[in-house]
């Protein structure tokens, strides 16, 4: 088994911090995105989207989609769930982890997508559409801060991958100017507490 990996990219990392909480360890093969590796007939025939992370099975099965990735690893090690513990716990974890991709993951990713320097030439950029997007990825701060005054993590008492795709976002935000307000104290706690576990340094 391999798992096709940017180092600095985003979503490689989200399901690199999903390995390391899982203690889960995979020998990663580095695609160099700078250079367009990952858009040269040999990456293409791994995963035609041209993007990664891809994770290649032993038996030459080729999983891409950083969600799908993650639910092959808590499938093969339900310990520590990540995804839920119940159906009830599943579709809770998954409700909060597609509100983490809509209101942040995605504008924060088409924010830099549309106007950041790496994508220019490489493909269409609309500026004003990434600074909308990245508005709503700021926008949202406050309302995430206001449900996280009751519980721990984002989806309840466990951190699971909602974290993960939160966590991932606001970091990956900082390239575009994007922090947490000091004032908006319990996204601060749960931002130190989610930074501060071993898995965040993957
Ligand atoms: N939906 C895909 C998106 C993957 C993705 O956007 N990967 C980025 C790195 S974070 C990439 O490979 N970008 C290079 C490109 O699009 O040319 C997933 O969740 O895995």
């Amino acid at each position: 088994m391999k798992l096709y990996d940017t180092k600095q990219a985003p979503n490689p990392r989200r399901v690199r911090i999903f390995l390391a909480e899982k203690g889960i360890e995979v020998p990663l093969v580095p695609v160099d995105l700078a250079s367009a590796q990952n858009r040269q007939p040999e990456f293409l025939k791994k995963n035609p989207m041209g993007q990664v992370p891809v994770l290649e099975l032993d038996d030459g099965t080729l999983i891409a989609e950083t969600v799908a990735i993650s639910r092959y690893f808590e499938q093969q090690k339900p310990e520590p769930p990540l995804m839920g513990v119940d159906p009830l716990d599943r579709v809770v974890v998954e409700m909060w982890q597609r509100r983490m991709e809509f209101k942040l993951w995605t504008n924060v990713g088409s924010a830099f997508r549309n106007t950041h320097a790496f994508f220019k030439g490489r493909i269409e950029q609309v500026p004003e559409y990434g600074e909308v997007c990245r508005k709503a990825a700021i926008d949202a701060l406050p309302w995430l801060d206001a449900e996280l005054a009751g519980r721990e993590f984002i989806a309840g008492a466990r951190y699971t991958i909602a974290d993960i795709t939160a966590l991932v976002s606001l970091d990956f935000g900082r390239v575009l100017g994007i922090k947490i307000p000091p004032e908006l104290g319990n996204l601060s706690r749960w931002y130190a507490a989610v930074s501060s576990r071993p898995s965040a340094g993957a």
